[in-house]
């Protein structure tokens, strides 16, 4: 298990932490997130053989955010 800061950028409201959180909560090998508005950022604990970084991101993007 590995703990991963993605930085995001776009979110204005707790609607927008709530759906970052569902689409990262659904990818495989996710067991637990932490979006913060304030901070503008994700904290994801995952196997990073299910899901990287990169899946991360793609996540986040898909779901019409900036992720760094
Ligand atoms: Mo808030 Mo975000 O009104 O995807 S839900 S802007």
């Amino acid at each position: 298990m590995q703990e991963t800061i993605v930085k995001v950028g776009g979110m204005s409201c707790q609607g927008c932490v709530k759906n970052i959180t569902g689409v990262l909560e659904k990818l495989p090998g996710v067991s637990a997130v932490a979006v913060s508005l304030e901070a503008g950022e994700a904290r994801v604990s995952h196997d990073p053989a299910q899901s990287d970084v990169a899946a991360l991101k793609a996540a986040i993007e898909d779901a019409g955010f900036d992720a760094a």
